[in-house]
């Protein structure tokens, strides 16, 4: 599990991400189906859109943008905000039905995007960054089991 000072370090080079959250996120989720198409298929609004229109499209970036705003609230509660995860958990076992692997998946590419695109964010803040998406998605999967989410 991440510490608190692996928290406060992502968080000094979390400034760009917290206040452009929709550019980030579009990144993020442009990159994802990208990397693993599947992923795609599991957004109901997304699913049948050939790449041209993942390409400034105003519905893509907002859902970018939701979902950076959730994980710097992660991030600010410091892993021990445990409501924020438990309700992500729920919505996205349940409703959305996304199998555990998929936050393994995007996980790697938000750290991918990230030290691509924050200047600065060096060795000792990626391996804090590694650590606290791990943080995430132990949590994640903790809730998931609770819930009796196999996948
Ligand atoms: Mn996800 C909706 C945050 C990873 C698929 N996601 C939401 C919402 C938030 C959110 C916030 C809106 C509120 C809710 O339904 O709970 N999602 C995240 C975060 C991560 C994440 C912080 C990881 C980081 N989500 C993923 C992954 C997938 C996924 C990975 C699939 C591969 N999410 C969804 C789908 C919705 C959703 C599908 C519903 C979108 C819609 O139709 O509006």
């Amino acid at each position: 599990c991440a510490s608190a000072a692996e928290f406060i370090s992502v968080l000094s080079f979390w400034g760009p991400l917290k206040a452009d959250p929709k550019s980030y996120g579009e990144v993020v989720l442009q990159r994802l189906f990208e990397t693993k198409p599947d992923s795609q298929k599991l957004f109901t609004k997304f699913a049948d859109l050939p790449k041209e229109q993942l390409q400034n499209n105003p519905d893509l970036q907002a859902h970018g943008g939701i979902v950076l705003c959730k994980l710097t609230e992660f991030l600010q509660g410091g892993g021990r905000d445990k409501k924020t995860l438990k309700d992500l958990a729920e919505s996205h076992a349940k409703q959305h039905k996304i199998p555990r692997v998929y936050f393994q998946i995007i996980s790697d590419v938000i750290f991918e995007v990230v030290v691509e695109k924050i200047e600065g964010f060096g060795t000792d803040a990626q391996t804090a960054l590694k650590n606290v998406l791990k943080t995430f998605q132990t949590q994640m999967g903790e809730f998931y089991d609770e819930l009796g989410f196999d996948d």
